[in-house]
């Protein structure tokens, strides 16, 4: 079994990053294998469940008021809604639930309510329920442990160096805060970045020293290719290349060998043999459904023939192995 580390040293990490990727992608399907099942693929749906006019200036987003995109604003979705569409994902074989919000952060009022509500409903379902709304406080964090919440998505997005070129409305240290709130509550912490932003290796290196060397490596992480859209500062960034994708999904597998490696955003733009290669170096949870949050992602019954093709295997939802709605 491999050791479990978080003293990762960035000089360690940048090695494995840059070590010749056949040898790469060998070492990390080989400390998948020794971790995990290698033919089980998590499979989680996103909606958006109130979309645009976010007040930060995160250079990727399209959600950010301040660019001028084609994202249509819309408040807070109506619970009912939301159930109804987490009862779609299940049908359509998801076993995680991931509601975004354009927020920067979790506010003490009506909303949240109704977003607490929303987390109940879907839990119900049997659904693992991820949530990703921004900064959250020790009293939120713990309202939505109540709720029945699995997972919270916060992603650092970046290196520390680097976080004030991409996003200046907050902190990296902000961004640490609420990952501890989360973690103190209970709830599974999901935490990854974007690669395609004109970062160098070294940003890609220090965000993973970052996670890696966390109390506690997240529980998931995703790993997204820039989607550039028109509007927003980063609209001209050129495609991320896929060797790119594959070091860095491979390097995260090394260094947190039972954390769920998401291939993320981007994965549209992606063939099924550079999927492949992704699974081989140890990516193991996919976003499934027509959309992520607001650009499109692949379709369904693409993924399905992917599956197939590749052997690979929807996870159970462990809620359901267990036949209780107990959840973490
Ligand atoms: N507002 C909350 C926040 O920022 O944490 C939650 C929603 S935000 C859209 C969630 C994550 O989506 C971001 O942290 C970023 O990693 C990712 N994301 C947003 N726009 C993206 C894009 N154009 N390409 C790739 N990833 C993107
Ligand atoms: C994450 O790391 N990637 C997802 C999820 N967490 C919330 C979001 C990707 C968003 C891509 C751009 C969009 O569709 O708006
Ligand atoms: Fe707002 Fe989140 Fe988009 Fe940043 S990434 S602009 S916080 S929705």
């Amino acid at each position: 079994m491999t050791e479990i580390r978080n003293n990762w040293t960035r000089e360690e990490i940048r090695a494995i990053y840059n070590m010749p990727v056949m040898e790469l992608i060998y070492k990390a399907a080989t400390v998948h294998r020794e971790n995990n099942d290698p033919s089980e693929v998590q499979v989680c749906t996103l909606l958006s469940v109130k979309t645009g006019g976010c007040p930060e200036d995160c250079a990727y987003c399209p959600q950010a008021a301040r660019y001028h995109t084609d994202v249509e604003v819309h408040k807070l979705m109506p619970v009912e809604e939301v159930i109804a569409s987490a009862q779609e994902a299940k049908a359509n074989g998801s076993t995680r639930f991931c509601m975004g919000a354009a927020w920067r952060e979790v506010r003490n009022n009506r909303d949240f309510d109704n977003v607490l509500e929303m987390v109940k409903g879907v839990n119900a379902l049997g659904l693992e329920v991820c949530a990703t709304m921004g900064m959250l406080s020790p009293e939120q964090a713990q309202k939505m442990k109540e709720a029945g919440l699995s997972a919270y998505n916060h992603n650092l997005d970046t290196s520390e160096e680097n976080y004030a070129s991409i996003i200046t409305t907050r902190t990296y240290d902000d961004r640490i805060n609420t990952l501890e709130n989360v973690r103190n509550a209970g709830i599974h912490v999901c935490s990854g970045g974007i690669i395609g932003m004109g970062e160098t290796v070294e940003d890609r290196v220090g965000m993973l020293h970052t996670l890696s060397t966390l109390p506690q490596h997240p529980e998931s992480v995703p790993v997204n290719a820039l989607v550039p859209v028109e509007g927003t500062p980063l609209e001209d960034q050129p495609k991320v290349d896929i060797w790119d994708m594959v070091r860095m999904i491979a390097t995260a597998r090394i260094i947190m060998p039972k954390a769920r490696v998401r291939l993320s955003a981007g994965r549209v733009r992606m063939t099924h043999e550079e999927q492949a290669l992704c699974f081989m170096a140890g990516a193991n949870s996919i976003f499934a459904g027509d959309k992520l949050l607001t650009t499109p992602n692949n379709a369904v019954n693409e993924d399905q023939v992917l599956f197939g093709k590749l052997n690979l295997r929807p996870l159970e939802s462990f809620k359901e192995e267990k036949h209780t709605s107990v959840v973490c």
